[in-house]
């Protein structure tokens, strides 16, 4: 459909900007997909030599079917460039991530790169973040008294399950999804919920983003 077709555009798009010998973080989602594929496509045709962090199971699943090699942290202290979705980016390039479950591991691999590229359809530019409800990864054996202490910040959280039962991310924790509706003050929000012992990381990437790829009807825009 249409927005497939967006994010195909923006993912092919932001693979060109990756050059042979880069170290790569990965991002994740369903934008994020169409990078991988190209990227394998320019592995088989062309040789491209890189290596790649996977910000979650599903990521480095994509990424071995693509014959991306992958390695780690223990191996590389830097990444060139960190090419990931969003759920929402604002007119700053403040965004909400998170909806993948991957938040924690995204935020990790972008911070370690040189260059963070965000791939989206247009649907995801807002003027305001916060009609996304906010996901925040929590250590379950406090998620009550977290969820308790993030709605005297303005919102009801809720646990995010999967087939009943709580999710489970990749790194064994839960993750909060709190509908704020409107978040004004995005990097004031981030350092209040960062404060409260239990929370482990919040999908607010606040000041981050190198460049973000928009897929438009007919156009891709850079801002
Ligand atoms: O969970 C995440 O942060 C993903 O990057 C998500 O925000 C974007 O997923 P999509 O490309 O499938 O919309």
């Amino acid at each position: 459909n249409e927005q497939d077709k967006l994010k195909k555009a923006v993912g092919e798009k932001a693979a060109t900007m990756v050059k042979d010998g880069m170290k790569v973080g990965l991002g994740s989602g369903s934008t994020v997909y169409w990078m991988i594929r190209s990227l394998g496509e320019r592995i088989q045709k062309d040789g491209l030599k890189i290596e790649g962090i996977p910000s979650s199971n599903q990521t480095a699943i994509w990424a071995e079917e693509a014959g991306i090699p992958l390695t780690d942290f223990s191996h590389v202290k830097e990444l060139d460039i960190t090419i990931d979705g969003a759920d929402e980016v604002d007119a700053n390039n403040h965004l909400i991530k998170g909806g993948g479950a991957a938040l924690f591991r995204e935020k990790v691999i972008a911070q370690a790169a040189k260059e963070f590229v965000i791939i989206v359809d247009q649907s995801k530019i807002v003027d305001t973040l916060g009609e996304f409800s906010l996901p925040v990864e929590v250590l379950p054996f406090s998620w009550h008294r977290t969820a308790n202490e993030i709605s005297k910040l303005g919102c009801v959280p809720t646990l995010r399950v999967n087939e009943e039962e709580p999710l489970v991310t990749d790194n064994g924790n839960y993750i909060l999804d709190c509908p704020f509706k409107v978040i004004p003050f995005p990097d004031k929000l981030n350092k209040e919920i960062k404060s409260i012992v239990g929370v482990i990381e919040t999908g607010l990437f606040i000041d981050m983003v190198t460049t973000v790829i928009v897929g438009e009807k007919d156009n891709i825009n850079i801002k």
